[in-house]
């Protein structure tokens, strides 16, 4: 059901929020989207720039273009969408949860604490081979020599790449608010994801087997549209604080 645009998303002092953002989120924050036109994958097949294949095939190519995500991220600012979700999670605390596809950094800019980033981050490195701890890193490789390990392995973005596993850590912290959600009044929001994307895609799936009242706000039709309750259409920037019912 596609809504008007004055609607509000029903949320008392009971209610449990899991809010899950896409890269539409940061549309407005001048960040290029995947599948837009104009987004990143255009002219590049994923696998070659976000696959652990396509690193090994071809280092330099994928720190090129994670180095210029670093870069455009570092210069882009939260927009009135993530500073609205921010400001829901301090009104309603543990019963709030934000698990992002993002690896922009915005979200925790714009001062979200209760934040899954369950496609890892642009800002950090990990070896792509031995268990060394990732570490915070904001350095924009584009040229050999490329960053390597103690180990001798080359370093990577900390990125959940396709075909990899996401880690258990970030799923299993969405499963238990999901479980704990359940028989109180429970909403899902999706903000600006394709709904292309699995896991991710299947969440809205999942908060309805917990009882949640679904949502969903992006400009055009997502593909698991038809999953939602409730479709907003339109620029996060403003659908999301009127959605809230917080000034943007
Ligand atoms: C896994 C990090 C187990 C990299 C990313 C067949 C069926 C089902 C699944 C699969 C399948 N074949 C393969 C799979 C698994 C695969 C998958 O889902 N593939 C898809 C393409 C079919 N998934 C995986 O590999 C995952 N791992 O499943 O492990 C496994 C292991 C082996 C084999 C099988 C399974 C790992 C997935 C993680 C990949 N990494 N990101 C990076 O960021 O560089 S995914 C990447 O896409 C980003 O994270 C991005 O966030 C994500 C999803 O895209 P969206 O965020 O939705 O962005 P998109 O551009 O698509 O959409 C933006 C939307 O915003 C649009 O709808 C637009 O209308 C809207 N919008 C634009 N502007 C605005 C707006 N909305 C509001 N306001 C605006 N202003
Ligand atoms: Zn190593």
């Amino acid at each position: 059901m596609s809504e008007t645009q004055d609607i509000r998303i029903p949320i008392d002092d009971r209610t449990r929020v899991l809010v899950l953002t896409g890269a539409g989120i940061s549309a407005e924050s001048g960040l290029a989207t995947f599948r837009g036109t104009g987004g990143l994958w255009d002219g590049q097949p994923v696998e070659r720039v976000a696959s652990p294949e396509g690193f090994a095939a071809d280092p330099e190519l994928v720190w090129r273009f994670y180095s210029r995500r670093r870069r455009d991220a570092g210069a882009a600012e939260p927009n009135a969408a993530h500073r609205a979700v921010a400001t829901l999670e301090a009104r309603l605390g543990d019963r709030f949860l934000l698990v992002t596809q993002n690896v922009d950094g915005l979200h925790a800019r714009a001062g979200s604490v209760r934040l899954v980033e369950i496609h890892g981050t642009l800002w950090r490195t990990r070896c792509s081979r031995c268990m060394r701890p990732p570490f915070a890193d904001a350095a924009f490789p584009v040229e050999p020599p490329l960053p390597r390990c103690t180990c001798g392995a080359f370093m990577r973005p900390d990125i959940v790449w396709f075909g990899e596993m996401l880690d258990p850590a970030t799923t299993h912290r969405v499963d238990l608010f999901m479980r704990e959600a359940m028989g109180a009044p429970f909403i899902f929001l999706a903000v600006g994801t394709s709904g292309t994307v699995y896991p991710a895609a299947s969440y809205v799936q999942l908060a309805r087997l917990h009882g949640a009242q679904t949502w969903l706000a992006n400009l055009d039709p997502a593909e698991n549209a038809g999953a939602f309750d409730h479709v907003v259409a339109g620029p996060a920037g403003s659908t999301v604080p009127r959605l809230l019912g917080i000034d943007g």
